[in-house]
């Protein structure tokens, strides 16, 4: 690929097209984005009390598209409004909360696609102070607990999806004649953006949603409305049309790529499978997971949001809290490692370590404990100490040939992401060409732990860093995605390092090369052969196209239960 399309497709992909330089108001706003990192997400509403279980009936999917799922008419679901009553609300709490676990904003759903604001509103008598038994506005309190905190405070907003309105998008039950969106955005979205946006003091970003079908003259002065009531405001690439300051993945997506000059980013990610509360969502992730991720999206120049979802009653659940709060434990000691900190200059190299920067000293995050000894190649920069963050015991090593050796002890300091610090030579550090970061391997390693791993059966395990439980493929789940480099471009062979018990025998894996609502590119298959339970390497027939505009490579097994016991540990594109 041609360097100019390779940037192009770049550009396209994080839809930075046409990107005006940013005010100074926006430009400084984007600085302290760029310097916190770490921040907790909050969705909170109505769908909390159901929790994911609608007339008796388990719902699957995420519990805040209830409504949705189970087509439930307006006046019906305007009811739990009667029932909503959050007495253990306690912004404090949540807001130390958030505090603990090192994060330094807070972003909560102010109305989501149900339509119900959880703030009080005047402009649309929906909402959680005049229609529900509460009567407190939860928002004011969350912002000045905020404030108090020195945590910067956001809104969700979902601007076009609204399942109460005849103008809103996603309603066709109650509503299904053609939509006018223009008349909605008038007496319901404008007037809300204004309220949010006067009567919550300062608010850090606005989280539009599910951009759909707007105009680009609708999303303009949706924009400009933002802007003119606080120009400081970010906004966040869910706006559409390319109106925003800053760039969202998909939700739970880390992309492969270090990005590095394309603007701020920043990714959404739940803490189970679910946004907003489900009772029986128990599927929680690993607090080593999540901090090994905040330190790769870090390392790439992302900024990581790490999803609550309340109880009706106003209570976080108490696996998350637990979550969050080791997560903190382990900013605490490391956080100069994460915070203020610039992208890895290194080519993402497999799930061993990632690498963070700040002048003169770059943050090796140990992620899988590799022995007795790492060994880092590329780096020219003269390394002239190095120690652990957490204890400060300094760590011997040998550069030489282009390679740093260092010498560790048996065990992990850190069992969750160790990290060593290596001072060097330069304020910046110089790295060999064929290991900076954009470099794409002739072996491109896509592994289990950095996919998402998508279905509610599928799960991830550190022992043998690999993914099992797939039972059979759908497109929407028991499946892992991958968001790779934007510049692939060509046809690659594909191996997969897996295990089996040999009576899984005669599933079949399958691979495509997806893009989001069209056709797959590409797609390979092949047999799942016992392997006693052993990690082996088979290469698949024929070969996957792989695009620019690819998406996402999209994992599943096709088969029945019997592939439940596959184990994947990653699937390797060979040029
Ligand atoms: O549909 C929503 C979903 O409910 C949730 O709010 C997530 C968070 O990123 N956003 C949408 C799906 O991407």
């Amino acid at each position: 690929m041609k360097p100019v399309s390779m940037l192009a497709a770049l550009l396209t992909a994080l839809c930075l097209t046409a990107q005006p330089t940013p005010d100074p108001a926006t430009a400084k706003a984007l600085q302290n984005f760029d310097d916190i990192k770490f921040g907790m997400f909050i969705h909170w509403g109505l769908y909390a009390l159901p929790a994911g279980e609608w007339k008796g009936k388990y719902v699957r999917g995420i519990g805040e598209w209830i409504m949705f799922r189970e087509k439930i008419p307006v006046k019906e679901y305007e009811g739990l409004a009667n029932q909503f009553n959050p007495v253990k609300f306690d912004a404090n709490q949540w807001a130390q909360l958030a505090a603990d676990a090192g994060m330094k904003y807070l972003v909560i759903t102010s109305k989501h696609h149900d339509g119900f604001a959880m703030y009080g509103s005047k402009a649309s008598p929906y909402n959680v102070v005049d229609a529900t038994p509460f009567h407190r506005d939860p928002m004011k309190e969350l912002s000045a607990a905020c404030a108090q905190r020195n945590i910067d405070f956001g809104f969700y907003y979902s601007q076009d999806q609204d399942w109460h309105e005849a103008g809103g998008r996603g309603n066709n039950w109650d509503f299904p004649e053609k939509r006018d969106a223009q008349p909605y955005l008038e007496k319901k979205v404008f007037p809300q953006i204004k309220e949010i946006l006067s009567n919550y003091g300062k608010l850090s970003l606005i989280w539009f949603d599910t951009p759909g079908l707007l105009s680009v003259k609708q999303v303009t002065d949706l924009r400009g409305m933002v802007k003119s009531l606080q120009p400081s405001c970010l906004i966040n690439s869910r706006i559409g049309h390319g109106r925003h300051d800053y760039t969202q993945t998909g939700d739970n997506a880390i992309p492969q790529q270090v990005y590095t000059k394309d603007g701020k980013w920043e990714v959404p990610a739940t803490l189970n499978d679910t946004w907003g509360f489900k009772k029986n969502d128990n599927n929680w992730k690993d607090p080593r997971d999540l901090i090994a991720k905040l330190a790769d999206v870090t390392s790439k120049g992302g900024n990581y949001l790490l999803n609550v979802g309340p109880t009706a009653e106003g209570v976080i659940p108490q696996a998350s809290q637990n979550i969050l709060r080791t997560i903190g434990g382990w900013l605490k000691v490391n956080g100069e490692s994460i915070y203020r900190t610039t992208p890895s200059p290194f080519a993402v190299n497999g799930i061993t370590w990632r690498a963070t920067v700040k002048p003169g000293r770059l943050y090796v995050h140990i992620l899988n404990w590799p022995g007795t000894n790492l060994t880092m190649e590329g780096l020219e920069s003269k390394v002239t100490s190095a120690s652990f963050l957490a204890n400060n015991v300094p760590v011997k090593f040998k550069q030489s040939g282009g390679k740093v050796s260092f010498e560790l002890p048996e065990k992990a300091v850190d069992a969750n992401d160790t990290v060593l610090v290596v001072n060097i030579a330069d304020q910046v550090p110089r790295v060999a060409a064929a290991h900076r970061a954009g470099v794409i391997p002739a072996r491109l390693d896509l592994y289990a732990w950095e996919s998402r791993l998508r279905g509610e059966e599928v799960r991830y395990d550190w022992a043998t860093t690999s993914a099992t439980n797939f039972k059979k493929f759908e497109q929407e789940s028991n499946a892992l995605w991958w968001y790779p480099y934007k510049a692939l471009d060509g046809s690659y062979s594909v191996e997969i390092t897996y295990s089996c018990d040999n009576a899984a025998a005669g599933s079949k894996f399958r691979i495509s090369s997806d893009i989001r609502g069209a056709q797959s590119v590409g797609q390979v298959e092949g047999a799942i052969e016992g392997t006693d339970g052993k990690f082996v390497i088979k290469k698949l027939p024929g070969r996957l196209r792989v695009t620019p505009a690819t998406d996402f490579l999209n994992f599943g097994l096709s088969g029945d239960d019997r592939s439940a016991s596959v184990k994947v540990q990653k699937i390797t594109l060979v040029h």
